[in-house]
């Protein structure tokens, strides 16, 4: 059994957003095509209180780009995003939300982030993504969203390391691209991992 996993699909990541991502919203109707030709589609919302320690407004003197530590864990610093119950946080209006099954919400710890959809940034705790997957017979995962260097690359590393078969949609992805090639560089960081990189257009025939 395999499922379709929507990575942040929210108004924050999309052009006009708070962090927007480049072409963003081009991947909406990427979703929207194949949601219908899966029995279980996952989304996630970055999810963050005010005042999360991954805002740069949260450090004195900190500006968006910027790197610290959060424990043991590097964190980049980004301006304020995808906070609980905003309208940022919501996902886009284009993007057809009856086919999904489940929502899993994640960076509401205010001390940790959590780019992937399983686990936090720290791998302590874990999101329950995982034994929802299993529960439901889930094997296979077909991964799409953004942004490509950021929450789709750690999902997608998550999930292999669980052992999900995965495939990585690109044209259903878009990078940050803070430093340019980053996203190219996240998709070959997935592949070497053992993810398929397919288009849009075969993931019907998978
Ligand atoms: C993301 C940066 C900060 C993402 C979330 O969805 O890729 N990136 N929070
Ligand atoms: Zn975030």
């Amino acid at each position: 059994m395999r499922a379709l996993i929507l990575v942040d699909l929210q108004n924050d990541f999309m052009p006009g957003g708070a962090l927007p991502v480049p072409e963003g919203d081009a991947v909406v109707p990427v979703a929207n095509r194949l949601s219908p030709l899966f029995s279980l589609v996952v989304a996630t919302q970055d999810w963050h209180p005010p005042g999360h320690a991954s805002f740069a407004s949260s450090h004195p003197g900190a500006s968006p780009g910027d790197v610290v530590m959060l424990g043991e864990t590097q964190q980049v610093l980004w301006p304020d995003h995808c906070v609980q119950q905003t309208p940022g946080a919501s996902f886009h209006s284009g993007l057809d939300v009856v086919p999904i099954g489940h929502v899993v919400r994640k960076g509401a710890d205010p001390l940790v982030d959590s780019y992937s959809a399983f686990f936090d940034n720290d791998h302590v705790s874990s999101t329950g993504l995982d034994a929802y997957l299993r529960s439901h017979g889930v094997s296979e995962l077909v991964v799409l969203g953004l942004a490509t260097d950021y929450c789709v690359k750690a999902t997608v590393l998550d999930a292999l390391g669980l052992g999900f078969g995965v495939s990585v949609v690109r044209d259903g992805c878009r990078a940050v691209d803070v430093q340019p090639g980053d996203g190219d560089r996240a998709f070959e960081a997935m592949a070497n991992a053992g993810a398929r990189i397919i288009d849009s257009a075969d993931a019907a025939d998978l």
